[in-house]
């Protein structure tokens, strides 16, 4: 027996709703076990809908606790009512009032989504469905309505009480020990951003003044004692208001922009209008518990909420496979907010990291879906790496090709001509076109295309004539349920290196494609562009700064990468080129493993990443990203197939000591050169020599020298700052050095009481390579402060080891697979998004080798097998397994 796979949701089924509603006035009567909410509702017919059509409404384990239509009690007959759904069989023509009574139990919420507590704090979270596990509504995006809520709860227990909006009146409920508060929301909105909160917190309080002259009120609501730790936090959301002005033209239009932080929340945030929910983890931050890492995800995740109020909230989504038309934009916006706030060339290889380490795969693997999906069975299974990252990546792509000012005017045209509105991608690419006076219906299949294209490039150099020309052609890898694909535009950013290490001046017209500026645009299965007045021969640098989420496969020599590792003007493609050259090394050095043949790294390689090493020109930061070797995953994802994860960490093991033995005298003073000079400050800069002192201490570690030990000790027990501190544990931990045990101890001590850190602390050791990890986990599984139900948790431990642990989770002997498949069966029933999210780790089953893929099937089989698995993890087990 199997759980029924839930019904297909089709774009191309698309209808506008047969009612609308303008008005919703929600009463809460909040009570842990017993909250009562009476939602009153102004509904209409929408045009073209018939006189008597019946009325359905959305719920989800809801009970019916009352319904009136105009005042009056509807009776029995008139409607059908279920825990999923209300039908009233034939409201009246006119526009009416319907009066719903519902009663839920938010302590009985585990899946966190509708209404919930997180430690005694009432709070939602409604995108995609939650807001019809709250009352039965048209939850669906394209609903807009202007929400007035009145909020009551016991004054002592919940003397904070939030909702969207302006607060209108607040009061004492006469006679009683409670209080309430009156909140409206001006700007229609669909249901998706409704928000309340009611609790005990701490409220840090600032202002912001608008391009305009308007007074914002701002707070931060905090656990009690957490005060101290928002000041980064609401920096970033002054820092982002203003961006969003000077870069974009958009003010912030209401009075207050309330922001809550909880510790039990199934993502990263949420953008609810004016009062936005943040997962503590992207709040909370001081040197002593959280890394520069930290410090940089809080200031992205802020300003991606914040930037949510025009694209998303102001203009929303007609439907759910408009997705992409808030994320990807949103996703856009912040990455190029963080990229002015800090340098923007280590942005973006920190953006196009994590796109190729978790878009890539999931374009290549089972779970592919085109940014803009045609089909679901569970919404919450869509807030994926394609959606974001790629969905940010087509609009990246959108501007190079306009141009900067036309993107940017396009942009304004759909902000004014969408605002208020519910829409679509098509209208989105129609400002585009309108602004720029171009069709973009091919751009436009960027969107409907699963699949990375991979790129296909080959050069040749006449000296005769002094041409150059570079043939080009494209094609996306089979995708499962994907016919054959179209030529894609690929906007392909490039330079003609000439022997001096210089660009070359292209001063005649390039023929056979479109060539402007510095761009190749990309439009045909096949082109061949030439480049004539060339004198000598170049080294073409294409794709710089990642202009397209493509795949090269450009067979460039070792010395044409060394000269790019050396030369390129594109910050990009010098770090590029030093990946390509240590990727190939990798996987080469990987294979010879494999065959169990004597292996050693190239001299090339060594010899780039010291001069890395050695350029006292490049930046802290960009020198680490450059020496940061590509991780386990990423090399098992270059070898696509056949893989042996024990092979993989062996060659990046090689690699590492043979750098450590190469450079030792040079990464020992990086190593103690940088860290620990004056008091620490998160910005960018000093946050870029922590990486690199700490990236040739990790080198260093590994050079066996008698005093590195003592180093990675040192470090650890005497760092002033968690990123400094972290780093130690990792090595000592992950290279298992002398004194592993006592630090774990010792971080457990000191940090016992913070969770935030504690979640390191799990991670660190999920991650550790070694046999014992498994039985590890279950053991830490099994201490008090691991808790089951809450998502950051779970993450640190069995998210981060499925992802971050290669050799253990793909064990030869299955128990990596089976930890984790018998942890989505016990978490699935607590939190379905929670443990839907795990089982996408194993979507990479098929590329490994025979034996350990048997192994992951049947984890998978066994996870499909169970009876009353969720919709959300039937879903993805279903796809997986395809
Ligand atoms: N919009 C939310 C994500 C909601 C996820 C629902 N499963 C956060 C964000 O992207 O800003
Ligand atoms: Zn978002």
């Amino acid at each position: 027996m199997r759980s029924e796979t839930a019904p297909a949701i089709r774009l191309e089924d698309y209808q506008p709703p047969a009612y609308r509603i303008d008005t919703v006035h929600l009463d809460v009567l909040l009570d842990p076990a017993a909250t009562k909410i009476t939602a009153t509702l102004s509904i209409a017919r929408t045009q073209g809908t018939e006189a008597g059509a019946p009325l359905v409404l959305d719920g989800d384990e809801l009970t019916l606790a009352g319904l009136k239509l105009n005042g009056e009690d509807l009776p029995g007959s008139a409607y059908v009512a279920a825990p999923d759904r209300i039908e009233i069989q034939s409201p009246p023509a006119a526009p009416f009032e319907l009066t719903i009574e519902t009663e839920i139990n938010p302590d009985a919420n585990t899946k966190l989504m509708g209404l919930f507590r997180s430690s005694g704090t009432y709070c939602t979270q409604c995108e995609a469905e939650g807001f019809r596990r709250i009352t039965y509504f048209l939850d669906r995006p394209d609903v807009l309505a202007v929400y007035t809520t009145r909020i009551e709860a016991p004054k002592a227990e919940c003397p904070v009480l939030l909702g969207n909006g302006n607060r209108l009146e607040e009061g004492p409920v006469e006679g009683t020990d409670r209080h309430y508060a009156i909140w409206h929301d001006p700007h229609p909105k669909p249901a998706y951003l409704f928000a309340l909160v009611a609790g005990d917190l701490a409220e840090v309080p600032d202002r912001f003044i608008t391009s305009s002259g308007k007074d914002v009120a701002l707070n931060i609501y905090v656990e009690h004692g957490k005060e101290s730790l928002c000041a980064w936090a609401m920096d970033s959301l002054k820092r982002s208001m203003r961006w969003d002005e000077d870069v974009f033209d958009r003010e912030y239009d209401l009075d207050v922009f309330n922001i809550v932080a909880v510790s039990d929340f199934n993502m990263g945030a949420m953008e609810n209008k004016g009062l936005n929910i943040f997962n503590d983890k992207y709040v909370l931050a001081d040197p002593e518990t959280a890394t520069d890492q930290d410090y940089a995800n809080i200031e992205a995740v802020i300003a991606h909420e914040y930037f949510h109020n025009w694209t998303g909230n102001r203009i929303t989504c007609r439907d759910w496979f408009q997705l992409c038309l808030k994320e990807g934009l949103t996703v856009f916006r912040d990455q190029e907010f963080s990229a002015d706030m800090r340098s923007r060339p280590v942005k973006r290889i920190a953006d196009v990291r994590l796109l190729k380490s978790h878009q890539f795969p999931e374009d290549a693997g089972p779970l592919a879906h085109p940014v803009r999906p045609r089909l679901y069975h569970e919404i919450n299974n869509f807030y994926t790496a394609t959606v974001y990252e790629k969905g940010a990546e087509v609009v990246r792509m959108l501007k190079t090709l306009l141009g900067s000012e036309t993107f940017r005017a396009g942009l304004d045209l759909y902000f004014q001509r969408h605002d208020g509105e519910a829409t679509t991608i098509e209208a989105f690419l129609a400002c585009f076109e309108e602004a720029a006076g171009t069709d973009l219906g091919q751009f436009a299949l960027w969107y409907d295309q699963a699949g990375t294209p991979v790129v296909t490039v080959k050069t040749r150099y006449d000296s005769r004539r002094q041409t150059f020309s570079v043939s080009l052609s494209q094609e996306i890898p089979p995708v499962p349920g994907q016919k054959s694909s179209k030529p894609a535009v690929i906007p392909l950013r490039y330079g003609l290196i000439g022997p001096n290490g210089e660009d070359i001046d292209i001063t005649t017209a390039p023929e056979g494609g479109r060539v402007e500026g510095d761009v190749i645009v990309l439009e045909k299965a096949k082109q061949e562009i030439t480049f004539r007045d060339i004198s000598s021969a170049p080294v073409l640098s294409l794709l710089r700064d990642f202009s397209a989420p493509v795949r090269l496969d450009h067979e460039l020599q070792s010395e044409d990468l060394q000269f790019q590792a050396a030369q390129d003007s594109d910050p990009f493609n010098r770090w590029q080129a030093v990946q390509t050259l240590a990727m190939q090394d990798l996987v080469r050095l990987a294979s010879l493993n494999r065959e169990d043949k004597p292996a050693v790294p190239s001299q090339d390689v060594l010899r780039v990443l010291g001069s890395v090493l050695s350029d006292t020109s490049l930046d802290a930061a960009l020198k680490a990203q450059a020496l940061t070797l590509p991780s386990e995953a990423d090399i098992a994802q270059e070898i696509g197939k056949d893989v042996d994860p024990d092979a993989i960490h062996a060659a990046r093991k090689m690699l590492r000591q043979a750098v450590a033995r190469q450079h030792g005298d040079i990464l020992l003073g990086l190593a103690r050169g940088l860290s620990g000079e004056g008091a620490y400050s998160p910005d960018a800069d000093a946050a870029g020599k922590r990486a690199l002192s700490n990236r040739a201490l990790y080198y260093y570690a590994a050079s066996g020298s008698p005093d590195a030990a003592g180093l990675v000790w040192d470090l650890f027990t005497k760092a002033d700052n968690m990123t400094d501190r972290l780093a130690a544990l990792t090595l000592l931990l992950h290279d298992h050095m002398p004194r592993e045990t006592e630090a774990i101890a010792l971080y457990k001590t000191r940090h016992e009481t913070n969770s935030l850190a504690m979640d390191k602390w799990f991670m660190v050791q999920a991650t550790a390579p070694g046999d014992e990890t498994p039985a590890k986990i279950r053991s830490l599984m099994k201490l008090p402060l691991y808790e089951a139900g809450n998502p950051n948790r779970v993450r640190a431990l069995l998210q981060s080891f499925a992802t971050g642990n290669p050799t253990q989770f793909a064990r030869a002997d299955g128990t990596g697979f089976e930890l984790i498949a018998e942890s989505v069966l016990e978490i699935d029933k607590l939190n379905p998004q929670v443990a839907s999210r795990l089982l996408t780790s194993f979507r990479s089953w098929r590329a490994l080798d025979p034996q350990r893929s048997a192994l992951a099937e049947t984890a998978l089989l066994r996870v499909s097998s169970c009876e009353d698995l969720s919709r959300d993890s039937r879903d993805i087990v279903d796809r997986t397994l395809q």
